[in-house]
């Protein structure tokens, strides 16, 4: 075709030709191709299986019979719920990095929360914007570089905060008004209906509950206010039948969990000075609610005065039912974005995906916070629909990990992931089909020592029975029989009777990082 302005009669005649039988053969291949999906992926902070009621867990029962999860659980029972899926490092920033790369730390730069992520790299939201998705992200991106591969994006600075949230998008930082969870539940559902709605979407909705500190919404400051959290049976572990990092960190709810701002036992905040973080943020009226729930329970603490370990059960069972009215609203939250898909007609042509950075310590040895390789903090909570796809009521217990995302995603959407990607699709497994060659074995690192909370970097193998985990700074090993001791309070590191299993998982280890180009062991100190 030429490029001159002034084209002949008979050029214009065979351009138009051409474009016209292109235009036909653009338009049979999209009516001939099955619609892509849209994908809605809901995502939170540090929030544990144990507090969701579709998994079972030693939380449940207490978890449904105050139906604090009912939207969570409405989502499980329409789709499936993966019983085995894990994170590579339990941390916030690097799993949100596994999750965009579908790298493990060391190759996608992201190893500890100093990080910076490096947005010039190949990611999941790139690639599916390439491929004509729409692309969105609102809510906690906490990878300190700015979003790229997005068509839209508001996100908290950081952590974010509960109350009276800032925003940063691309027009600059705004403050608003309210509860962070359900701004940005507000914030999704208003970009689901502006929207443009001739391409598939993928929105990326990632709520900062229920991070510490725990600040629950107005309207939940009582919940569960009369009733008792079920106690883990290892509330009081003493770290026996460990390497010596289970015992030096600094995450004992016991010892190292604030009274003032964890657990709020603090003055009137009304006509307080000198208030700091969130509480610095609240309006007058917020003040007041949190004045009204706070202060008896304040008073009938210091009268109680408990110490040693009623003092760890107190302080329990205020972080439990703090962090379960996060939980709620968020719970409220899923559902919201939930009905939305409804109204809109969308919930046959797309798949929900409901996961959190890591898993979190309720209790479990003592502690709170993740970081760790045991099973609480490994492990993340994984919640398909995909209506045609996936079976109502799916119970998948192949090992998944947050590396596995980027490209499953990319999959549904028709792309493709680059052959580097160090995750594989888990679309066969959710078409009941998983192949006969599915890992069997998945590679664990943490890096950030000491801050916070002092636990040591270590490196790990987890298989379906056995987790070996291998404090390499300090040349300490640990080995678990879950099958045996499920809570992983007694290695069997050394014993004559695992000796094969503890050089077969060595071997495992290795392999791993050799397959994924992990980086050399640093020297010991
Ligand atoms: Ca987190």
């Amino acid at each position: 075709m030429s490029d001159s302005p002034v084209r002949s009669r008979r050029e214009f005649l065979q351009a138009s030709a051409a474009s016209a039988v292109a235009m036909s053969a653009a338009i049979r291949d999209v009516m001939a191709a099955p619609s892509r999906p849209n994908i809605v992926f809901l995502f939170s902070d540090d929030h544990s299986l144990q507090t969701i009621g579709a998994y079972r867990t030693r939380l449940q029962s207490f978890i449904n019979r105050h139906n604090l999860t009912p939207h969570l659980n409405r989502l499980a029972a329409s789709g499936g719920v993966f019983e085995r899926s894990y994170c590579c490092n339990s941390l916030c920033g690097p799993s949100r990095a596994a999750i965009l790369t579908g790298l493990h730390s060391h190759a996608n730069g992201f190893r500890d929360n100093s990080s910076r992520f490096d947005g010039s790299q190949w990611t999941m939201p790139k690639a599916l914007q390439a491929a004509g998705y729409q692309t969105s992200m609102i809510g906690k991106w906490h990878l300190v570089s700015e979003p790229t591969g997005f068509d839209h994006w508001e996100i908290l600075p950081g952590q974010g905060s509960y109350y009276n949230p800032d925003f940063i998008t691309p027009a600059g930082t705004d403050r608003r008004a309210g509860y962070v969870t359900d701004i940005i539940g507000d914030a999704a559902i208003s970009w689901l209906r502006t929207r443009d709605r001739s391409k598939p979407f993928l929105l990326m909705c990632q709520h900062k509950a229920p991070h510490r500190a725990w600040l629950p919404p107005e309207r939940y400051l009582r919940l569960l206010e009369n009733d008792n959290v079920p106690e883990p049976e290892t509330l009081f572990d003493d770290y026996a039948g460990r390497a010596a990092p289970a015992s030096e960190q600094e995450m004992a709810i016991g010892r190292d969990m604030t009274m003032a701002s964890d657990l709020k036992v603090r003055p009137p905040l009304v006509g307080a000075t000198g208030l700091v973080g969130e509480f610095a943020r609240m309006s007058d009226a917020q003040k007041v609610a949190w004045d009204a729930a706070y202060g008896p329970r304040n008073d009938a603490f210091t009268k109680a005065a408990p110490i040693g370990r009623d003092l760890t059960r107190w302080k329990y069972q205020a972080y439990m039912k703090e962090y379960l009215r996060c939980v709620k609203a968020l719970d409220d939250n899923i559902g919201r974005v939930l009905d939305e898909l409804t109204t809109q007609g969308l919930d046959d042509n797309t798949v929900v995906i409901y996961a959190s950075d890591q898993g979190f310590y309720n209790g479990e040895h003592g502690w709170f916070d993740k970081r760790w390789m045991y099973e609480e903090s490994l492990s993340m909570p994984l919640l398909i629909r995909w209506p045609g796809v996936v079976k109502k009521g799916s119970r998948f217990r192949p090992m998944v990990q947050n590396i596995d995302y980027a490209p499953t995603l990319v999959e549904i959407a028709g792309a493709s992931a680059p052959a580097t990607v160090h995750g594989r699709s888990i679309v066969p497994v959710l078409q009941g089909r998983t192949p006969k060659d599915w890992r069997t074995s998945v590679y664990y690192h943490y890096y950030e020592f000491p801050q916070d909370h002092r636990v040591q970097a270590h490196v790990g193998v987890r298989t379906d029975r056995y987790k070996l985990i291998y404090y390499y700074p300090i040349n300490a090993w640990e080995l678990f029989d879950l099958d045996k001791d499920p809570q992983e309070v007694a290695s069997v590191y050394g014993m004559p009777k695992y000796a094969k299993v503890e050089a077969e998982l060595k071997v495992e280890l290795n392999r791993l990082r050799a397959q994924y180009g992990e980086t050399p062991y640093p020297s010991p100190p």
